[in-house]
């Protein structure tokens, strides 16, 4: 393969030069590498009639470019309506609210050359193998102001290795492609993977660092988009998708078309057959103001005076790493993580990104997951309720990303971080088989299995009775053919979800989140891929899978038992979203025996009357359509009844009861989930307790009140159901008695005691608890595809998902739980109140 390097460099602009001959290695060789004069936007105006002579073309601008408020605002729409992340209002308007500029027609003018001069190459004997990679004159491989010029040297050969490596893995694929982005902006989510590097280029803007096939280039230059220029930035994303303005779409076709001999161009995209490397491996420089004595005074506009600026100006950490490197490593990630979590500003985190690499002490903080994502969380926590988040193979990496797309990296984060953290990868070893072990075998005092009952043998007359109006829970085994309607469960995938709803946004639950945000918006599209990156994530590991034995084993396991201390209450994300794709809804069908759902019933007369309002009224003001959305909260139950739940392995939900006095089902589609469940607990005066192990405090508001702080599953599962299966012998006798210790007593419980040994309130409680357990078990069971749990009102639950589980969840309200329902609802929701009883009304007509 050979690769030939085009710089696009400013004749005026000699420092660029130098940088870029100082900073790429085999700039100074002067081989295989050519700079190609960049145009200046001044060469514009003073031609006539606003066009640009150059190299035997005549540039001229697209019209109507120039957007008004009201259009911007359309554009801005119409930017999310495609999934895509729109720019900054600013940069909408620095863009869109003008013609095209003197400089973007100068820059196109730039690239269409190099274009061309790749063409000549291509042309000549043997050069019809070439690669060109085009690389503006602001190009660095790091994503921050880097002094070190070995540094570049080390990382610009690494990229070059990387390229080539993936160009030979799509030649070996048999893939065509015809550009590939190294460095870029992504507004919004990518398309699927080629390679373990690289997949199909979502909408992308920053043509700053690209790869051009033979093929890509003979694209480009067969468009003849020279009479009527766009930004570069805004025609190479048109090629290969929607473009979120009408104007480029419908020029670009129609260019296509031309090119195309007049075939019809359809949609915009795919023309160009682009991709891009998942992770960016160019970025562009940014701006430093150097005083005197070689001093960087200045950062993108950020005055360097304070201490932490200090580490970017004296060029850097080996300094403060070998004077604190007589402390331990724990210390020192202490330390560094204090600093983190305590500090509102982002400086110690991508301090800390910067120091990994310098020093081997500090490869252990990369694997703190929970470190960077809350560092991330609270980054965003100035921004919004619910802010967006792509994730970027790792929390570390969305937190570096961010910092350098939103706030301009505000300090040294290289590369090496990344990579490092891929090669501590994720582990784990929860010993959750154990556990689950020891339930099978010794849980009988404390455990009951849930009733497994098979759908085809049901007779729903019998379940209605027993379980529903009993509130006993249930799983139902076997579900698919009754709830999917004789559909093929392979047409109910995460794959095909993704497929249709991959850019769909959608809320994930931070869980435990004791400060906002609580949810984040992330696209189906990228949890699954944070889903895949979380192979371990949490502290239930791959290795969980299948118990080893050995001595070697054993010291493995102690190593991570050691790391996994450290990540102990981290629990992954879920993704738990009321907003349901309509495919979901439209092929499952709630089981036979949970068909008499009165929320269903009125949901589904309201969208019926409204549907008929409609066709009648067409689009006349509909008041009493308007009286009945007053009578409903906002959101009301009917909104928040029905849930996609997706997780990875370990991630899941803790204790707590189901809202509004319903009732529950849940199907499962794919993966495995432990179950756990427990009455509404009272004890004999009748007051309400928690399940063992799960403690109320304080409500933060000070008006009183409590909160329930339920531990994450795993957590609870070994700090509390595990020691007391532990007094339990596997012969089903209590091994420690009843004057032993206990799991309530256990967990922090000598700190607690006053000397004198007078009890506590909260030991109190726990002591309560327990005695309630020897009357009323815990009951447990483990979901498999294809199999619903019941929930009756009122039951405390909570599940941990064994594998990768992909979940359909509805709550619902039956004559078995009406009253209970209408009882809560009567405070929170009166006006659902009232369709309710309207509902019965009818459905006893
Ligand atoms: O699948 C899960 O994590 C359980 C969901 C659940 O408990 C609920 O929706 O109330």
């Amino acid at each position: 393969m050979r690769l030939l390097t085009f710089l696009l460099n400013l004749k005026r602009r000699r420092d660029r030069r130098l940088w870029l001959e100082e900073t790429i290695p085999w700039a100074q060789a002067g081989k295989e590498m050519v700079f190609i004069d960049a145009v200046e936007g001044d060469s514009v105006a003073a031609c006539r009639d606003q066009v640009l002579l150059h190299h035997g073309f005549r540039f001229r601008k697209a019209g109507g470019w120039r957007m008004n408020s009201l259009e911007l605002e359309g554009l801005q729409e119409r930017w999310v309506a495609l999934g895509q992340n729109p720019p900054d209002v600013i940069d909408l308007i620095d863009y869109h609210a003008r013609e095209v500029s003197d400089q973007e027609l100068a820059c196109f003018a730039t690239h269409h050359l190099a274009w061309c001069r790749a063409d000549e190459v291509l042309c000549e004997p043997g050069g019809g193998e070439s690669l060109f990679l085009i690389l503006e004159d602001d190009v660095t491989v790091f994503p921050t102001f880097v002094r070190d010029r070995e540094l570049h040297h080390l990382r610009w050969r690494e990229v070059l290795a990387v390229v080539g490596e993936e160009v030979e893995r799509l030649k070996r694929q048999c893939v065509q492609w015809d550009l590939l982005y190294l460095g870029r902006n992504l507004h919004g989510y990518d398309g699927p993977s080629v390679t373990e590097r690289t997949c199909h280029a979502g909408f992308s803007t920053c043509a700053h660092a690209y790869l051009l096939s033979s093929t890509g280039v003979r694209r480009l230059l067969s468009l003849g988009m020279h009479d009527c220029a766009i930004p570069v930035d805004d025609l190479l994303p048109a090629l290969y998708s929607e473009h979120p303005k009408a104007l480029v779409n419908q020029l670009v076709r129609s260019k296509i078309s031309a090119a195309r001999g007049g075939a019809r161009a359809g949609t915009a995209g795919r023309f160009l057959r682009a991709l891009a490397f998942k992770e960016e491996m160019v970025w562009q420089l940014e701006t430093c103001v150097i005083g005197r004595d070689d001093e960087i005074l200045q950062h993108n506009g950020r005055d360097l005076t304070n201490p932490t600026s200090l580490l970017i100006r004296s060029n850097i950490a080996q300094t403060i790493v070998s004077s604190i490197s007589s402390l331990s490593a724990t210390l020192l990630v202490k330390i560094f993580a204090m600093a983190l979590v305590e500090s509102d500003a982002p400086a110690p985190a991508s301090m800390l990104a910067m120091l990994v690499e310098t020093c081997r002490l500090f490869r252990d903080v990369m694997t703190r997951k929970q470190l960077w994502r809350k560092a991330l969380l609270q980054s965003l926590r100035r921004e919004e309720e619910e802010p967006c988040v792509v994730f970027r193979s790792s929390w570390l990496g969305t937190y570096v990303s961010m910092l350098s797309l939103r706030m301009n990296a505000s300090s040294i984060v290289y590369f090496g971080a990344l990579r490092c953290w891929r090669r501590s990868g994720g582990s784990g070893r929860s010993g959750v088989n154990s556990i689950l072990r020891r339930m099978r075998n010794c849980g009988a005092r404390w455990l009951r299995e849930i009733d497994s009952v098979r759908m085809e043998e049901v007779d729903v007359g019998d379940f209605k009775r027993v379980y529903d109006r009993g509130r006993r829970p249930a799983m139902l085994r076997g579900c698919q053919r009754a709830m999917l309607g004789g559909r093929g469960e392979s047409e109910l995938t995460l794959a095909c979800l993704l497929e249709i709803y991959g850019n769909k946004k959608s809320a994930v639950l931070v869980p435990g989140a004791r400060d906002p945000p609580y949810t984040i918006k992330m696209s189906l599209g990228n949890y699954c891929e944070y889903m895949r990156s979380c192979r371990g994530e949490g502290e239930l590991g791959e290795a969980d899978k299948e118990d080893r034995g050995g001595e070697e084993e054993q010291q493995e396991q102690e190593k991570e038992q050691e790391e996994q201390k450290q990540e102990e209450g981290y629990e992954p994300l879920y993704f738990f979203d009321d907003q349901v794709p309509r495919l979901l809804l439209d092929m499952i069908r709630p089981p036979p025996t949970f068909d008499d759902d009165l929320l269903e019933l009125i949901a589904h007369d309201r969208e019926r009357e409204r549907r008929g309002r409609e066709r009648e009224q067409a689009g006349e003001e509909d008041e009493e359509e308007e009286d009945e959305r007053d009578l409903l909260g906002n959101p009301s139950l009917l909104d928040e009844r029905r849930w996609l739940v997706i997780g990875p392995r370990g991630s899941g939900s803790r204790w707590h009861v189901d809202p509004k006095g319903t009732s529950a089902w849940n199907f499962l589609i794919s993966g495995r989930k432990l179950w756990i469940m427990c009455r509404d607990c009272k004890d004999e005066e009748g007051e309400e307790l928690n399940p063992l192990g799960v403690l109320s405090l304080p409500a933060l508001s000070g008006q009183g009140g409590k909160v329930v702080e339920p531990p994450p599953v795993l957590q609870w599962l070994k700090g509390t159901l595990l020691p007391l299966l532990c007094e339990e012998g596997e012969d089903g006798k209590e091994k420690s008695g009843r004057g032993g210790e206990h799991a309530g007593r256990k967990r922090g419980r000598g700190e607690q005691s006053s000397e004198d040994g007078e009890e506590s309130e909260e030991e109190d409680v726990e002591e309560r608890r327990r005695d309630l357990l020897n009357s009323r078990p815990f009951l447990w069971g483990i979901q498999e595809a294809g199999d619903v749990v019941f929930i009756p009102r009122g039951y405390w639950h909570c599940v941990l998902n064994l594998e990768d589980s992909v979940a359909f969840t509805q709550n619902f309200i039956n004559s078995a739980n009406l009253r209970s329902a209408m009882k809560k609802l009567e405070e929170e929701e009166p006006g659902m109140c009232k369709l309710i009883a309207r509902a019965v009304t009818a459905t006893r007509g």
